[in-house]
């Protein structure tokens, strides 16, 4: 059966040229070269539609079902061809036909189903299950407006809907529906399947559930919407606001849509394979991304308690041996604890068996930390996954470490052996060969092609730190990505940047954590510095890139003064030669591919601690730039891979902070009052040009905040901040020493690839 696919396959490779007229022809009864690059992209998207559902399954006994609520896999199109081994093939047979392949993929609208880190992990991880040939596949939600789009009015974020789906698109619609209970009242589901192509290997699906009945008209003003008609609303958007009730229902809606399909099919499967149930977890294994898909515990448990005569023991003692749980993130905001009354409300068939779950934990463990319910009658999902599931792991060493020792210390102390760290990665075809192509052919040349599909052997590339041909390339080509990007930036957004300014690139999503409003600070030290006379040695380009979470005040308010200062630095003629700040609109996936490959500095600031891994810090050192960040998440592992000599770390280190957080004893206006580089550069906030440029209103709160409350930590690490990249900066005129520099950090990113990531999942966790 198998060769035959492949056989087909083939066939169909061979002939691509003539299969793309005839899709050509009849679809628009027209010539390729005809055709313009948006209906050149249905075409090729029609033909590689055709090439993957010709392609091998990866089938085994054991499956992988990786369940989260986003998965943001980006536009597909070129990222496709490259793992069916067409990209380049294809790219000649339509140059021939005066078309460009890069071109036609930019017609693609990009599936933003995810907000950040967590599911664009998600998506690079199923690339790598593909690609290492296991079988598996993600289950989640088809939101039809996925992530709001983003645009700047007035210096301020306005959230609109960004409709994705298409009339043509990678979603196969299937025969699979099934009927799920909310709110004790019927909805029927219908599952939708993206296929997913491994890179010189077989293919997967992402699954993921709808219902019909969901109405895109009941959006009104941006993203405004009626958010009681769970009918019309119910895979709307991800995430919607759940700073009310009615948002916090709406979402716990989602959450049980997505587990209970996810549990109905897996069983199907399951039944499909003739697995014996009480064997489950030989065939089935599920990883649980947050805290997200919880409720698939006491959802399968109920199950095969009502439905296939378990008792309740054993349907405890299966689940628990089949569900994993990943813990993305230790923000206490971000760690769902429900309250019973809402699960009463919209699952109320599973009260009784989280009650149960609740109840046997409160028999064995007597400390309130390990309690599935509290005292105020809230469910802590995480202490579910961690009580009924086999594994726990956080997501890079630093961030295991802090879960074993202070986050989830009571419950390490149960279970010392569920804990685990898996370093998160990202997939070079993505991140290298898709987003730079010319830096993956000139690896190639240099290196051979081994790294390709054996990451750790980019180190080859550590043979040539002496080369000064090697190292003028590499440079050449951060060069060349910089001027690509000023000239799409020009065209999209209107601003020129300098190629030759140094760029320095901040992009991930707004949050007080991850502190942007420290990056805005030195902005400012430097434009006062500048207005003052002290010339930079070279321009300076400082980049943004983010949403903020419509709910999120002061995350707004770090947008406005970032706009603030785009238009003061800009608007000023003694300043705009020598710095340019950028906040690049509706930043995402596609503008992303853009901006990595042209960065010099990668900024990673987070407070030490806070930041799980990142994920941005790998790509950017992947394709040549050199991480500005504190002791944090999988910066740590950069550190220890590249040595002190390539990367620019400062600030206080995570046991510090968390010794702060302790004993409460970080005062924001103390650091404020006794020095006078933070005083002056906060106090701009609300000085009278800022004022002129901005909202008071946006300006005044934020300026509050940081002196009066500052839960992260900003002023803290502040004027180390300032030292270090003044170093940094200083050092990259050193052009030699720089250079060196990026070749390292490209060597040594074979470690993040997530190959290596997915490989230790399946070794450790799903042995499949
Ligand atoms: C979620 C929420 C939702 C409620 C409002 C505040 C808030 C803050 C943070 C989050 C994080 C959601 C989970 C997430 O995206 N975590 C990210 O996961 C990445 C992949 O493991 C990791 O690299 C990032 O460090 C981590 O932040």
């Amino acid at each position: 059966m198998s060769t035959q696919t492949n056989l087909q396959k083939d066939v169909l490779v061979l002939n691509m040229e003539q299969q793309l007229c005839e899709i050509a022809g009849d679809m628009y009864g027209r010539k390729v070269e005809e055709l313009s690059d948006q209906e050149a992209y249905y075409v090729v998207l029609t033909l590689a539609r055709r090439l993957l559902s010709v392609s091998n399954a990866n089938v085994g006994k054991k499956k992988v079902y990786y369940i989260c609520a986003e998965f943001l896999i980006g536009k597909l199109l070129s990222n496709n061809l490259i793992n069916l081994g067409v990209y380049d093939k294809l790219e000649a047979i339509l140059e021939r036909k005066g078309k460009s392949l890069g071109a036609i993929a930019e017609a693609e609208p990009e599936p933003s189903l995810g907000n950040g880190g967590l599911g664009r992990l998600a998506a690079c991880f199923l690339d790598s299950i593909a690609t290492l040939g296991l079988p598996g596949e993600g289950i989640g939600l088809n939101y039809h407006f996925g992530l709001f789009r983003q645009v700047f009015a007035d210096k301020r974020q306005k959230a609109l809907t960004d409709d994705w789906i298409e009339e043509k698109s990678w979603l196969t619609r299937t025969d699979i529906t099934f009927d799920v209970f909310l709110g004790g009242k019927k909805f029927v589901s219908r599952l939708y399947d993206i296929d997913v192509a491994g890179y010189d290997s077989g293919v997967n699906k992402l699954r993921l559930f709808d219902i019909e009945s969901v109405d895109e008209s009941v959006v009104k003003e941006g993203i405004l919407f009626d958010r009681e008609q769970v009918a019309q609303n119910l895979t709307l958007f991800l995430y919607p606001d759940d700073s009310d009730e009615k948002g916090r229902l709406l979402r716990i809606y989602q959450q049980y849509f997505m587990v209970s399909n996810a549990a109905q099919l897996i069983l199907l499967e399951l039944k499909e394979s003739r697995c014996d149930l009480r064997a489950m977890y030989e065939y089935a294994v599920i990883q649980i991304n947050d805290t997200h898909p919880t409720l698939i515990i006491p959802e399968l448990i109920r199950i095969l308690v009502e439905e296939k005569a378990f008792t309740m023991d054993e349907a405890i003692g299966v689940v628990s041996r089949t569900c994993a749980y990943t813990n993305h993130t230790i923000l206490s905001e971000a760690l769902e604890k429900w309250p019973l009354a809402y699960l009463e409300k919209v699952t109320p068939q599973l009260v009784p068996y989280i009650k149960e779950l609740d109840k046997r934990v409160a028999q064995k463990y007597a400390d309130p930390k390990v309690q599935i319910i509290d005292e105020d009658g809230r469910v802590h999902m995480a202490h579910i996954d961690i009580h009924y599931g086999f594994s726990v792991n956080g997501v890079a060493a630093i961030h295991t470490e802090i879960l074993k020792n202070s986050e989830l210390n009571a419950f390490y102390k149960i279970y010392p052996e569920k804990f685990n760290n898996k370093t998160n990665g990202i997939t070079f075809r993505r991140w290298l060969f898709s987003c730079n192509r010319e830096l993956a052919g000139f690896l190639s040349g240099t290196i051979g092609d081994g790294f390709k599909k054996d990451a750790g052997k980019l180190e080859k590339l550590l043979n040539y730190r002496d080369s000064q041909a090697v190292m003028e390339r590499l440079s050449q080509i951060k060069q060349n990505r910089k001027r690509e990007l000023a000239d799409w930036l020009e065209r999209k957004q209107g601003v020129r940047l300098n190629p030759e300014a140094i760029f320095d690139i901040q992009i991930k999503r707004l949050h007080e954590y991850k502190r942007q409003q420290m990056n805005a600070l030195y902005i400012i030290h430097k434009y006062l510095e500048i207005k003052r006379g002290k010339k930079p040695a070279r321009p300076l380009a400082f980049i943004f890139g983010g949403k903020a979470a419509p709910a999120y005040v002061i995350a707004q308010d770090i947008i406005h003064l970032l706009l603030v200062l785009q238009e003061i630095v800009g608007n000023d003629p003694d300043v705009s030669p020598y710095m340019t700040v950028l906040m690049v609109e509706n930043y995402n996936v596609t503008c992303a591919e853009k901006l990595i490959p042209a960065c010099d500095i990668s900024e990673q600031i987070s407070l030490a601690s806070r930041e799980a891994s990142g994920t941005g810090n790998m790509k950017l050192m992947l394709n040549g730039a050199v991480t500005l960040g504190t002791a944090d998440g999988a910066n740590v592992e950069i550190r220890d891979l590249v040595g002190d000599d390539n990367i620019y770390i400062f600030g206080q280190t995570s046991q510090e902070v968390i010794d702060h957080y302790e004993k409460a004893d970080y005062v924001s206006r103390d650091y404020y009052d006794k020095s006078p580089v933070i005083r002056e550069a906060v106090d701009f906030i609300m000085g009278e040009q800022a004022l002129k440029a901005g909202h008071k209103e946006n300006l005044e709160r934020l300026y509050r905040e940081l002196l009066d409350k500052d839960w992260f930590m900003t002023l803290l690490d502040l004027e180390d901040y300032i030292a270090v990249k003044d170093r940094a900066l200083a050092d990259y005129e050193d052009r030699e020493k720089w250079k060196r520099m990026m070749l390292v950090n490209i060597a040594k990113a074979g470690y993040f690839s997530s190959d290596r990531t997915i490989a230790e999942y399946n070794r450790e966790i799903w042995k499949l």
